[in-house]
Formats: C-alpha cells, sequence, structure tokens
C-alpha cells in the first residue's frame, strides 16, 4: 500500500505500465547518481554518516529509494555513491571534454567545438526497462543562437567520438536526440525557401532513430530522413527540474518527458515493434559547434521492469541480434520542400501551353473579324 502511495505520489518516480503488474526496481550497475566526487565509491551508511556533507541532499532521495526497492539502507547507499571518477572500479567512463563536477556531469561547457560523453561500462541485459534522465541544457546564447543538444544511447559500441551529438555514425543500436539547434530550417532560411504546412518541427526537438549500422544521421537535416517520431521540447533556459523517459517494454518503445516542472509525464514518442538486442551499453553524448550550451546529466537511473508475458509472447520476443523496427517507413528522401514534383511541373507547362495556344488561337479569329467588320465599315 505505502508503495502505492509512493508510485502515485511520486513525480519521478516509475509507473505503471499499462493495467500490467509490475514491480521495478532501480538496477544499480546502470545507474548513475549526484553526488559525483568527494565520496569514497562503494561506501556505506554506517561510514558515511557525518561524513559525507552531501548526506542531507540525498537523503530524500534515498529514502524514497528504498521503500521502492525494499532494501536496506546501506545497501543503497551503496550504488546511490557509484561514482565516475576516474577508478578502475567505476561503472562509468567519461570521453572528450566531458567533466565530473559536484551536481552534475557537464558533458560539453558552454565553448564552441567541444564533445563529451559518459558511457556505462555494463552490458544491459535486462528485457524490459526504463531509463529516467535528468539534464539541464543552458547557456548564454540567445534564441537558435545555441546547439547543439544531446543525446541518449542503447548501443553495441560505446566510447566512439564521432558527429553524431559527439557519438559515431552508423551506429547500431537506439539513439534519442534532444536536437537544440535546427540546421534544416537554418539552410532553408538562407535558400529563401519555406516549408509547406505540416513539415516544419518546432525546436528544440526530441527524436528517436534505430539503427543496424547501416543507416547514417542526416546532420544537416537534424534527422528527419530516419526519425521514427518526434516532438517538441523547450528545454533550454528552465529554472526547474526536466527529465526525459525511455521506455522499453514488450518490444514497445516510448518516451516522455517532463519539462514543465509539473513533475507530469508528456508523451513525446511511441513506437510499437522496436527490436532491440540485449547486451547493447547504455550512454549520453554531446557536441557543440559554432554554436554552444552547457548539456549537463544530473542523473540516469535505469529501472527493470518486470512484464509477465503469455507463452505466446514469449514466443514473439525472441531474443534478437540485430536492431530493427517492424514495418517502418521511413519517410523516405522527401525534400524539406519539394520544389514541384515532376507531374505538377508537366501539367503545369502543359496547361500554360494549351491556354497560350488557345488564346492566340481566339486572338486571331477576333482579330479577323475585327479586320472584316472594318472593311465592312469603310465599303
Ligand atoms: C538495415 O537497415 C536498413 C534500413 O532500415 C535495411 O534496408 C537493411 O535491410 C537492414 N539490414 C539488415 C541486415 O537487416
Ligand atoms: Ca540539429
Amino acid at each position: 500500500m505505502l508503495l502505492l502511495l509512493l508510485l502515485l505520489g511520486s513525480g519521478q518516480g516509475p509507473r505503471q505500465v499499462g493495467a500490467g503488474q509490475t514491480f521495478e526496481y532501480l538496477k544499480r550497475e546502470h545507474s548513475l547518481s549526484k553526488p559525483y566526487q568527494g565520496v569514497t565509491e562503494g561506501g556505506r551508511l554506517s561510514d558515511m554518516k557525518g561524513k559525507n556533507r552531501w548526506w542531507l541532499q540525498l537523503s530524500e532521495d534515498l529514502w524514497w529509494l528504498s521503500e521502492q526497492v525494499g532494501v536496506e539502507e546501506y545497501e543503497l547507499i551503496y550504488f546511490l555513491l557509484i561514482g565516475v571518477g576516474t577508478g578502475s572500479s567505476s561503472l562509468w567512463n567519461l570521453m572528450g571534454n566531458a567533466m565530473v563536477m559536484t551536481q552534475y556531469i557537464r558533458l560539453t561547457p558552454d565553448m564552441q567545438s567541444k564533445q563529451g560523453a559518459l558511457w556505462n561500462r555494463v552490458p544491459c541485459f535486462l528485457r524490459d526497462w526504463e531509463l529516467q534522465v535528468h539534464f539541464k541544457i543552458h547557456g548564454q546564447g540567445k534564441k537558435n543562437l545555441h546547439g547543439d543538444g544531446l543525446a541518449i544511447w542503447y548501443t553495441k559500441d560505446r566510447m566512439q567520438p564521432g558527429p553524431v551529438f559527439g557519438n559515431m555514425d552508423k551506429f547500431v543500436g537506439l539513439g534519442v536526440f534532444i536536437d537544440t539547434y535546427p540546421n534544416e530550417e537554418k539552410q532553408q532560411e538562407a535558400q529563401k525557401r519555406r516549408y509547406s504546412p505540416g513539415v516544419q518541427r518546432v525546436f528544440p526537438y526530441i527524436s528517436a532513430m534505430v539503427n543496424n549500422g547501416s543507416l547514417s544521421y542526416d546532420h544537416e537535416r537534424d534527422g528527419r530522413p530516419t526519425e521514427l517520431g518526434g516532438c517538441t521540447a523547450i528545454v533550454r533556459n528552465l529554472h526547474y527540474d526536466t527529465f526525459l523517459v525511455i521506455r522499453y517494454v514488450k518490444r514497445h518503445l516510448t518516451i516522455m518527458i517532463d519539462i514543465d516542472g509539473k513533475h507530469e509525464w508528456r508523451d513525446c514518442i511511441e513506437v510499437p515493434g522496436v527490436r532491440l538486442p540485449r547486451g547493447y551499453y547504455f550512454g549520453t553524448s554531446s557536441i557543440t559547434g559554432d554554436l554552444s550550451d552547457n548539456h549537463d546529466v544530473i542523473s540516469l537511473k535505469l529501472f527493470e521492469l518486470t512484464v509477465e508475458r503469455n507463452p505466446e509472447e514469449e514466443k514473439l520476443h525472441r531474443d534478437v541480434f540485430l536492431p530493427s523496427v517492424d514495418n517502418m517507413k521511413l519517410p523516405e528522401m522527401t525534400a524539406p520542400l519539394p520544389p514541384l514534383s515532376g507531374l505538377a511541373l508537366f501539367l503545369i507547362v502543359f496547361f500554360s501551353l494549351v491556354f497560350s495556344v488557345f488564346a492566340i488561337v481566339i486572338g486571331i479569329i477576333l482579330y479577323n473579324k475585327w479586320q472584316e467588320q472594318s472593311r465592312k465599315r469603310f465599303y
């Protein structure tokens, strides 16, 4: 009962999945939470009390977690204190310009041409899971003068720097992008072209992509050709906490956001039939170019979702070896503003010609008639 109350009462807690009976708990190996500095890795509560200046800030989170997980507090604190540091026992690795601060991990500072990433070390073998990401994007740049955003990954490879929000292109797995700069729109503007209605996306924009290693992320078009779905998310320079959750249950991918300071999840992306192999890595990365922002990750919390499957589903949901999406119809190479399709162009030219000929013929007839009449008048 208490658990239920907590589930209902907590803004960022795991939610019930459908009507199904679920019991969810935080997976320690894949979760990251503050503080990240000034504590010993894997310390126990008894050693920490009084010594740890972060204890007070943590305690609230801990009480909630201890109810959720139903384990002793000292076990709980163990994984909350898993550090990001350089120690070989750390379950997280930093890359590039990423920095460990006391209250967050800064993937990139608000400076040009930086890139950073944070990767979990342990492959994840859960079948159904939920990753809650507490992040903050902020900087000096005015509207549309900031970039480029951050990405959250569940991929086969880890620690591979590259052009896709600081990660490699042609990745294998799932990428979720919080894209803060509208590259395509800016290009359109430069070419004095306009979007046809319903095509324009408002930025910052969240989108998802599943890749088997064959597809390139088209940065110039903000990933439009490979996008599974997306939504607008005004996430910059907010004075309250912002969260994103990726839920993967029975091959159903759901992405929700909590960015309005109301502690409510809002739907963003929902895609059925997403096949993701097990044993991939969680990570997050970010990049800045000519434009920049601070891209901070405050916590990453992974929950295992325990969902019952009937025998039929068990058969259907067998492990896969390559990521894919059932019946995926990518909005193939449709130009953002198709100048005019071949047929339309042909029809326009054709009818213009027909009309011109028609007009000329009428003109000639009228002219002849007029001449005839004027001749009649003179004689
Ligand atoms: C990889 O994905 C592409 C694009 O979705 C698809 O055309 C191709 O068949 C896939 N390759 C494999 C081996 O499944
Ligand atoms: Ca972009």
